[in-house]
């Protein structure tokens, strides 16, 4: 029997790798994100790997569409295993006195509370069955603050703190959490954060190898597949070319 995954922000870059990967390796998935052309486009490619798909096209901000999309879940939909909370965004690179407001408001209420509103309402059920995994995608940017990167860091840091705190709060009930912090992956992402200045996004991987979305879909994929009683609790995986948050080799 196929095991149930939903993986948020699936229309892009990490998400829609994961998808694919689950997919591929025995997974139904159920995609989530705002573009809907985006998921029914997914949704063909998935059925094309014979998996079954459910599409839900809402926003992890609004916690009335999140519940009505997540919380009613029926039949088989309704057994989620693991859960890929993967939506997420930085939205500018300003000294914390320049920034914009609705920046803050943006990552704060995706990264942080939409990751909230999720959570909270699938793990009832993987509670009360026993049984389920939640990987977190946080970042580097979660373990450390560097120049202009403020509000996106701390959203961060509280994605840290959560998968800390649902793997204490879960423990009796058999939960994994997975706290993944990748490094610089070449995504939709420094478009989204520079507001579609495609320079300014292509500068971010200039003169070094990033990362890809499949590599980080390979190692999600990895610590989903490991025996029950195994949990990798936290990974922080970074292109050959980049030590840290500030410090690049690039040629
Ligand atoms: P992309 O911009 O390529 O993908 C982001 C995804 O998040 C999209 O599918 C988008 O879907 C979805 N999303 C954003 N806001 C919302 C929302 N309000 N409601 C629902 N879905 C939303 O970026 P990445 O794939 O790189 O990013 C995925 C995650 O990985 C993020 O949490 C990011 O912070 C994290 N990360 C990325 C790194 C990188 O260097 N790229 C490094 C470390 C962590 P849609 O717009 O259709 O709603
Ligand atoms: C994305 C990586 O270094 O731009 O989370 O914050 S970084």
């Amino acid at each position: 029997m196929r095991k149930i995954a939903v993986v948020t922000g699936a229309t892009s870059g990490i998400g829609r790798a994961c998808a694919v990967k689950l997919a591929e390796n025995g997974y139904d998935v159920i995609i989530t994100g705002r573009r809907k052309d985006r998921l029914d486009e997914l949704e063909k490619e998935l059925r094309k790997r014979g998996a079954d798909v459910l599409n839900l096209n809402f926003d992890v901000r609004n916690l009335s569409e999140v519940e009505s999309n997540l919380g009613s879940l029926s039949g088989k939909w309704a057994e989620v295993e693991v859960l890929i909370n993967n939506a997420g965004l930085a939205a500018g690179r300003d000294p914390i006195q320049n920034g914009d407001l609705d920046d803050w408001e943006r990552m704060i209420d995706t990264n942080v509370k939409g990751l909230l509103y999720v959570t909270r309402t699938l793990l009832k059920g993987m509670c009360d069955r026993k049984k389920g995994h939640v990987v977190n995608l946080c970042s580097i940017a979660g373990k450390q603050v560097y120049g202009d990167g403020n509000v996106y860091c701390a959203s961060k840091h509280a994605v840290d703190a959560l998968s800390k705190a649902i793997r204490i709060d879960c423990l009796p009930y058999g939960i994994k959490v997975t706290n993944i912090c990748p490094g610089a992956v070449e995504t939709e992402f420094s478009i989204v954060r520079f507001h579609g200045d495609r320079t300014k996004a292509d500068a971010t991987y200039e003169g070094f190898e990033p990362l890809k979305a499949e590599d980080i879909a390979d190692t999600i994929y990895y610590c989903v597949s490991l025996p029950d009683h195994v949990c990798i609790n936290d990974l922080t995986i970074m292109p050959k070319a980049q030590a840290d948050s500030g410090h690049f080799f690039r040629r």
